[in-house]
């Protein structure tokens, strides 16, 4: 399928919050129409891109992230680890490439990285991008050096959520700001990696509450390159996992969540937007319609971080009932700023 030749409408950074909220507000089937034309007017909408996630590190973080399994403030029993070995890092990163993925994204359970860790931080880096594959590292807040030193090491993307709308923000996590966030987005940006940027959706947040998150994201200066879309996985022991045990009327409804999926697509139009956290528990239906309203980047293999995830057997068997196939060539909006285009687009005129 080739890209659709209708005239695109411009890349926007002045979203307003009213524009945002009127667009969930739309009749369900004329939003999903509209998310699918901003879709195929920048994406081949038969292709999904495969990405596989590796826990370099897990558990024992000190961040109270009310929705982590990994934070010491959940009682979840998911075990500390050190630093995995560089070794057995390239080994899963290989088995990822057989797998047929494209991107392999690392994750630390840390508030930041410390210095003393960075060396083999960099190692790994240098190491998967010599396999051909694309990196991505999501380890905590960075300060401006440790980008750069990201940067150095060929790092091609950073994954750092903001997680939800700011009035919400403080009622999830205490231990860092909405502003620690965007400054450590500005530090990567800044070194010049692509920024992968997003949040949660099903925290017990209301509509207002994503209205921001999409507003948060659709008006940085320019727009992250990833905004994964997770639906929360509620895992016993966390704060949010147990409030929402408990009053089951809270999680949200797999309409909302594609609602989100589709206003996060119109708002960034050449944004790999990806169905992340929480698919192994949504239907294949709610996965079509979400690949219909513009998802268009999955994590492939049985496990996320700590939560289980689809796996590549039944992944194969939903690509194939729905005609989808796992995307081969470059992303848009990396393309359109080697061309110089995408930079100048997506500043407002004055
Ligand atoms: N410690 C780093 C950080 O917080 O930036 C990296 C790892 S952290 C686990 C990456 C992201 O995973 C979080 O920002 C959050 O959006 C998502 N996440 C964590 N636990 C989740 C859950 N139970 N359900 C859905 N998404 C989750
Ligand atoms: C993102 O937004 N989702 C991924 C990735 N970025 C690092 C992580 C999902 C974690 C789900 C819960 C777990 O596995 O513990
Ligand atoms: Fe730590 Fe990241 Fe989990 Fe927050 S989301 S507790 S920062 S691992």
């Amino acid at each position: 399928m080739t890209i659709s030749a209708l005239e695109a409408a411009p890349i926007r950074t002045d979203w307003t919050r009213e524009e945002i909220a009127a667009l969930f507000d739309l009749p369900f089937t004329e939003l999903v129409f509209r998310a699918a034309e901003v879709h195929r007017q920048h994406h081949a909408a038969d292709e999904v891109q495969l990405c596989t996630l590796l826990s370099i590190k897990t558990g024992g973080c000190a961040e109270d992230c009310g929705y982590c399994s990994q934070s010491v403030h959940a009682d979840s029993g998911v075990e500390a680890t050190k630093l995995m070995d560089v070794r057995q890092v390239l080994q899963s990163a290989a088995q990822a490439k057989d797998a047929g993925s494209q991107r392999f994204c690392m994750g630390a359970a840390w508030r930041n990285p410390k210095q003393r860790d960075m060396g083999k931080i960099v190692e790994i880096v240098k190491g998967v991008r010599a396999m051909g594959m694309e990196t991505c590292m999501t380890l905590g807040m960075l300060t401006r050096e440790q980008a750069d030193q990201l940067a150095e090491a060929g790092l091609d993307y950073y994954n750092h959520n903001i997680d939800t709308g700011p009035e919400y923000y403080e009622r999830v996590i205490s231990t860092r700001t909405m502003d620690d966030r965007l400054n450590t987005l500005g530090h990567v940006r800044e070194a010049g990696i692509n920024v992968c940027s997003g949040g949660i959706v099903g925290m017990g947040e209301t509509r207002a509450d994503r209205v921001g998150f999409v507003h948060t994201l659709a008006t940085l200066e320019r727009h992250p390159e990833s905004v994964p879309v997770n639906a929360l996985v509620p895992v016993k022991g966390t704060v949010l996992g147990d409030m929402l045990a408990d009053t089951p009327l809270a999680k949200i409804d797999d309409i909302e969540f594609v609602r989100t999926v589709a206003v996060a697509r119109i708002c960034m139009p050449l944004a790999m937007v990806r169905l992340s956290a929480g698919r192994e528990s949504m239907s294949e239906a709610t996965q079509a319609l979400a690949f219909m309203a513009g998802a268009n980047s999955i994590f492939t293999g049985d496990k996320l971080l700590t939560a289980p995830n689809a796996g590549d057997d039944s992944d194969a068997a939903l690509f194939q009932r729905l005609g989808l196939k796992a995307m081969q060539g470059e992303e848009p909006m990396r393309a359109a700023a080697q061309q110089g285009a995408c930079r100048a687009e997506s500043i407002p005129a004055e």
